[in-house]
């Protein structure tokens, strides 16, 4: 199978798996494992910020980060289409009890300007406005990247109203790899960050909340709430620090990317946003199709490639990553290729 559902189905090398089962371990609740202690201390400095939290899941590592910044009443603003929003199980009011004011092209269009129309002025009828969540990339976006000075100008405006900003970076080593900058770049425009290990980076599970000391104090209480606790998990960590070594080979599955788009593109009845096509995700765009996506998807199957299918668009995602070479994506287009034009012919 050709999995191009998404990078979160990359396996973990031999290599990997040689460290996760040499990995030396203690009980993580009483920050006895040595493991993780040495994932959280690197993870911290390339991020350059001063303490980071070792959490099971990108989602985890989100929802803690909202926890920690927000009272219960409290209003986040964020785009309509980020992950907070559409595929976190609406935990952030779940959990949180917070409102989310999501705004529709919070994070393509102007942004300040959204934040400056939708931060609540104190009013005793009004829910506090008090965190911005962004996303970098941008997974519903395309896997679009936000450039540096745009991050800067939405920390500094958000600092000047005194909202504190998150940075969902589950993908932020292919930003700042597809900028062709230093993770710290942008991080230093968030006052919190998570990056997950377990997509790109090829380790079996894993995320990484970073912040200030006294931030990371308060989310490993929150994280221990959320049952995220996870004693000898210096196996898991022991992935992690492999993970944080592959940053560099983020550019070959950007490169695949780039391939598999513009071979996608030529096929008559598709079409492939080719601006859009950044870091490591295509977004398909096969409502013209007279099969259609679903279709389209279950044929690919059947031919041994996997894809998903973003329904309510319309669209197609395909998201390369390290289990996936040059040569499945020649392949993977001939295929595609085949399937649109014997639908034609039927
Ligand atoms: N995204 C997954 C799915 O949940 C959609 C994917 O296949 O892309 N932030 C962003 C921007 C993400 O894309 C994801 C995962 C997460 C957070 C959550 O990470 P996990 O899956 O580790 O909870």
């Amino acid at each position: 199978m050709i999995d191009l559902r998404s990078d979160t189905v990359t396996k973990p090398a031999e290599e990997m798996r040689q460290a996760m089962a040499r990995a030396p371990v203690g009980d993580d609740v009483y920050g006895e494992d040595p493991t993780v202690n040495e994932l959280e201390e690197k993870a911290a400095d390339i991020l350059g910020k001063e303490a980071a939290l070792f959490v099971p899941s990108g989602t985890m590592g989100n929802q803690v980060a909202v926890l920690t910044h927000t009272q219960r009443g409290d209003e986040i603003i964020l785009d309509t289409n980020c992950h907070i929003t559409s595929y976190e199980v609406g935990s952030a009011s779940m959990l949180g009890g917070v409102q989310l004011r999501t705004i529709p092209g919070f994070l393509f269009g102007d942004t300040v300007s959204f934040i400056q129309e939708a931060y609540r002025e104190t009013n005793i009828h009004f829910p506090t406005s008090r965190l911005v969540c962004l996303e970098n990339t941008f997974n519903r976006g395309g896997g679009t990247v936000m450039g540096v000075e745009k991050m800067k100008e939405i920390y500094q405006f958000s600092k000047k109203l005194q909202l504190a900003v998150h940075l969902d970076g589950a993908r932020l080593f292919n930003a700042a790899i597809a900028s062709k900058c230093h993770v710290q770049e942008y991080t230093r425009y968030s006052d919190s960050v998570m990056c997950c290990l377990s997509k790109g980076l090829g380790a079996p599970v894993g995320s990484i909340l970073a912040g200030s000391k006294k931030f990371i104090a308060a989310a490993r209480k929150y994280r221990k709430a959320l049952g995220g606790g996870m004693r000898q998990a210096g196996i898991l960590a022991a992935a992690g620090l492999i993970a944080l070594e592959m940053v560099d080979r983020l550019e070959e599955d950007h490169h695949n990317a780039r391939l598999l788009g513009e071979g996608l593109n030529q096929i008559k009845g598709l079409k492939v946003h080719l601006e859009q096509v950044q870091t490591n995700m295509v977004f398909l765009d096969a409502s013209e199709l007279p099969m259609g996506p679903h279709a389209l998807v279950t044929e690919m199957k059947k031919a041994g490639i996997l894809a998903s299918v973003i329904a309510e668009k319309g669209q197609i995602r395909l998201v390369t990553h390290k289990d996936i070479s040059t040569r499945d994506i020649l392949h993977s287009v001939q295929v595609i290729k085949d399937i649109v034009q014997s639908g034609e012919v039927s």
